[in-house]
């Protein structure tokens, strides 16, 4: 009784509330299975890490991210696309609504993870794309892949997509700083400014690199564990 009264006072009925609510119900249903396969994906990326600070003494991922993609950004694609707006068509046409961002010590950490994570035989790979090897204009670098991964519920085995972006600790600082800068914002790079950003992730991608080999070189002195 209570309950309904306060729903009064916020200047609907109990009926409008319930309809609303029902409403938002099978998408609030679709989210918590993308959370599923972010949780998921996370645990297995977990388990690599584990298994890896066991064999070589290191552990090869620094931090995991994960993001729901939220509604109004969920739309804004949608209608970009020029598909339905309907959850069936969220599911067929959005690759990205569970993200998972994996940042990892060193460039060769990036590709063994991936290829970890791909060898397992209840993920599907949808779509790869190297951003290391073959950098964005802006000099943006990553490597994103498009995956499916089951989870199970209660009555039902559900297959969902998610979108993994693996890179180093140095590629996630340009992308962030990069993303505080200009992403999804109105402001406009003059030839000038992409070159300085350019130059930036180049720095960046040196960094790697030397890193990357000093880290050949100690392992190189210290064979690895049995
Ligand atoms: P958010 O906020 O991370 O969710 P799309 O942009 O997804 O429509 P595409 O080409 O399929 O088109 O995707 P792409 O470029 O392979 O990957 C998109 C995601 O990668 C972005 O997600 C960013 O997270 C990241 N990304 C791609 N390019 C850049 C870049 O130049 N700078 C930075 N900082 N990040 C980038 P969202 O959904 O756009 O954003």
């Amino acid at each position: 009784m209570e309950y309904k009264e306060q729903i009064a006072r916020d200047d609907q009925t109990y009926e409008q509330f319930m309809k609303n609510l029902e409403a938002t119900y099978p998408f609030e249903r679709m989210m918590s299975r993308y959370r599923c396969a972010m949780m998921e994906i996370e645990t297995k990326f977990n388990v690599l890490n584990e298994e890896y600070s066991l064999l070589f003494d290191r552990q090869p991922i620094n931090s995991i991210k994960t993001r729901l993609k939220d509604p109004a950004s969920i739309i804004k694609k949608i209608r970009k696309l020029g598909k339905p707006l309907t959850l069936k068509s969220m599911e067929e046409n959005l690759h990205d609504v569970a993200g998972i961002r994996v940042v990892c010590s060193f460039v060769a950490d990036v590709y063994t993870l991936a290829e970890a994570l791909l060898k397992q035989d209840d993920i599907t790979l949808i779509q790869r794309k190297d951003y290391i090897a073959n950098p964005k204009e802006n000099g943006y670098r990553s490597l994103h892949l498009i995956v499916e991964v089951p989870i199970f519920l209660e009555r039902e085995k559900r297959i969902m997509k998610a979108e993994v972006q693996l890179r180093t600790i140095a590629m996630d600082s340009w992308a962030s700083l990069e993303h505080q800068l200009r992403y999804k914002k109105e402001t406009l790079f003059n030839e000038q400014m992409m070159q300085e950003l350019r130059t930036c992730a180049d720095l960046s991608a040196e960094l790697d690199a030397k890193m990357n080999d000093l880290k050949s070189q100690v392992e190189h002195q210290s064979p690895q564990k049995q």
